[in-house]
């Protein structure tokens, strides 16, 4: 059994927030019962009996022609099971119902085609990103996404590419980097949509996998990954409930070192904390819509340093077109993105002023000053940009 605690991305997959159910054939140990079974042109079934059959006499039944079973389904006289064709016939035979178990997506969105023209999505406009555009628009900033892996997508330039995952290679299998990716870089050529600073260096590093899950250890790697090769900015549109000292340290290197790290508040809504956006070495962000209004799922605690926005979210889509998402995944992005333009304005700011001249420029809303909702308040990219070459730190 590992031991280890996992981290999950921060987007909502639709605005009724839902914990996946855990896949109940992924422990480990069942794991490579599985992977010889598909190897032998197994796959996944429902058994179902009727009364009375019981659930140890369905799993026996499964057993015995050298399937192997998970667990009961639900409140049916029903187990899931993975064999081969000759023994889910078998047991047809037998009397069982049987039938294949498919795999349900959730409602990401469907991929659209490209727009007519190319759209400033509303997020990168509320942040004013185009008008500070003139000035800089991120070159020679290196941004590091930590999440799904690389994205393949005609609006996202190359960039490199470190794993640390279980899986075999780096490609988003997911989607979720592919769209958090869009927010912060997708070009300025017409078509689709364009980032916050679409000239910034894209680099990746995939931390989770295909099912937006990945350990500890595979984001503090990335992130002393994205330290040792350049990074200026980190983006983490992921978290967990749990803190470590060990990511608590790793994120303290990146800062200390001049990488300016962001990461998603969290989508567990009032009161809640998220890690690795907790710590004080992180700028967490949390959400906020088309109305400035906080989103109903974003992290508020005395942690939130910034917002922006994170609903309704249009960006690069895995497999080609454009997608919608919601979360604090989404706001962070924003705020990255925001921070390689300001990098890019006046490379020699420290990271504390950076953060400091974000939080000057910033469009405090809710309370005045800071507060546990906004953080210091709505990023402005255009105000920070034009204050950046000559700003002075406190
Ligand atoms: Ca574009
Ligand atoms: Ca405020």
């Amino acid at each position: 059994m590992r031991t280890f605690r996992r981290i999950a991305l921060f987007a909502l997959t639709a605005l009724a927030a839902c914990a996946p159910a855990e896949d109940p054939l992924d422990a480990e140990g069942i794991e490579s019962v599985r992977q010889e079974l598909r190897a032998s042109g197994a796959k996944r079934y429902m058994v179902a009996c009727d009364s009375p059959c019981d659930e140890s006499a369905l799993r026996d039944a499964v057993a015995l022609r050298g399937g192997h079973h998970g667990p009961m389904i639900g409140d049916r006289r029903a187990v899931e099971a993975v064999m081969d064709g000759p023994a889910a016939d078998d047991l047809r035979t037998a009397g069982y119902r049987v039938e294949e178990d498919r795999l349900v997506a959730v409602g990401n969105g469907k991929p659209t085609p490209p727009p007519p023209a190319e759209v400033t999505p509303w997020g990168v406009s509320r942040l004013g990103a185009p008008a500070a555009w003139p000035t800089t628009a991120g070159s020679g900033v290196k941004v590091v996404v930590i999440d799904t892996g690389k994205p393949s997508h005609s609006d996202l330039a190359a960039g490199g590419c470190a794993n640390f995952t279980s899986e075999r290679n780096c490609d988003d299998n997911n989607g979720h980097s592919t769209h958090v990716a869009g927010t912060i870089a997708a070009l300025d050529n017409t078509t689709y949509v364009v980032g916050m600073a679409p000239q910034a260096t894209m680099a990746y590093c995939k931390a989770l996998t295909r099912n937006g899950t990945g350990y500890y250890s595979w984001i503090i790697s990335c992130i002393d990954w994205a330290r040792l090769n350049g990074a200026d900015v980190i983006n983490m549109s992921l978290g967990g409930a749990t803190g470590s000292t060990l990511l608590e340290a790793a994120c303290d290197d990146a800062d200390a070192a001049g990488v300016l790290v962001f990461a998603a508040a969290g989508n567990e809504g009032p009161g809640a904390i998220g890690y690795p956006a907790y710590y004080a070495s992180v700028i967490s962000i949390g959400a906020t819509d088309a109305d400035d209004a906080v989103a109903y799922f974003s992290d508020t605690n005395d942690d939130v340093e910034f917002s922006a926005p994170g609903v309704s979210i249009l960006s690069t889509c895995k497999g080609g077109g454009l997608c919608t998402y919601n979360g604090t995944s989404m706001a962070s992005p924003h705020a990255a993105g925001a921070g390689a333009l300001v990098r890019s304005a006046n490379p020699s700011l420290s990271n504390d002023c950076v953060r400091s001249l974000l939080r000057d420029t910033a469009t405090d809303l809710g309370p005045s000053g800071r507060d546990d909702s906004y953080g210091h308040g709505l990023i402005d990219a255009d105000a920070a940009v034009a204050a950046a070459a000559t700003y002075v730190c406190p």
